[in-house]
């Protein structure tokens, strides 16, 4: 177990975090939007994979390159090793959201499923396993009585996260898309305005945009149309060999030891075949 101290220092990177997201100046509304200088570095669910993120800390080397930039999402609720052990992604959630401290122009998130699911308060199972109720037990084993605490701190993470970004190039990146039936009459206007609580729940964008699965070519090329994009990457749909492509839409996933993550150059545009040959394997990065 942590000591109070460690949790009051949690605390205040979680909520140090939450501020720099909401007052992001490359930020309206919900989107994020990126220039046409230097290289950001996108990853799909990290899902409290810290050996991942230790790897892509050594790859992007922020220290020594102000032009890069990286981008993350689904942080929280971990796979436990064996049934019964705990969810111990607070790790990662903390130690990403240093890395945001130390480096606010270079240290991006998104929304996503599990953790609007954290922050509503909306249990999801998987395979018989409360993911909520796990991923605070392992909150309650680092930080003991401080628990409740770096909880509210938590919160106060994961209701300022903005929903997409989008690349001067015409990349749009999300933690998904939204169902196939809910795509025709999804608000767009959610990218140009701040959340409302309606937004978050079920039938609002928010929630429809983390929650979306099973898009076929043609749901993609609609959606691409209707918000006027070249291409989506988006994580959410497990890929056991890292990454899919299904017509110009790339799934990415970044939370096991086939996981990748893709460094696009912000100043030229790539072709769904381009983008695949960019891609790079967690393995490869020392
Ligand atoms: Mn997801």
């Amino acid at each position: 177990m942590s000591s109070p101290a460690d949790a009051k220092s949690a605390c205040g990177v979680l909520r140090e975090a939450a501020q720099l997201i909401r007052e992001d100046p490359n930020r309206t509304g919900m989107l994020l939007s990126f220039g046409s200088g230097g290289q950001l570095v996108v990853t799909g669910d990290m899902h409290g994979n810290l050996r991942n993120f230790e790897k892509l800390q050594r790859f992007c080397q922020l220290e020594r390159s102000p032009a890069r930039s990286v981008l993350l999402h689904e942080l929280i609720h971990q796979e436990p090793e064996r049934p019964g052990m705990p969810d111990t992604s607070i790790d990662l959630l903390i130690r990403a959201a240093e890395w945001k401290c130390k480096y606010p122009d270079n240290v991006f998130f998104l929304q996503s499923n599990h953790e609007l699911s954290q922050f509503l308060r909306y249990e999801i199972t998987k395979g018989g396993r409360s993911v909520l109720f796990d991923f605070e037990r392992g909150v309650e084993a680092r930080f003991g009585a401080a628990a409740p605490m770096v909880m509210e701190a938590v919160h106060d993470y994961l209701g300022s996260l903005p929903l997409a970004a989008k690349t001067a190039s015409g990349v749009m990146i999300a933690h998904s898309l939204p169902d196939p039936l809910r795509m025709e009459h999804f608000d767009t206007t959610i990218f140009e305005r701040a959340a409302r609580a309606e937004d978050f729940i079920s039938g609002g964008p928010v929630h429809a945009m983390v929650w979306g699965r099973f898009h076929s070519p043609a749901d993609i090329e609609f959606f691409r149309g209707k918000l006027a994009v070249e291409s989506f990457i988006v994580g959410h749909t497990p890929q056991e060999m890292g990454y899919a492509v299904i017509g110009n839409l790339l799934i990415l996933a970044s939370d096991h030891a086939h996981g990748v993550f893709l460094p696009l150059d912000l100043g030229r545009r790539y072709s769904m075949e381009q983008m695949e040959a960019a891609i790079r394997k967690f393995v490869s990065v020392e």
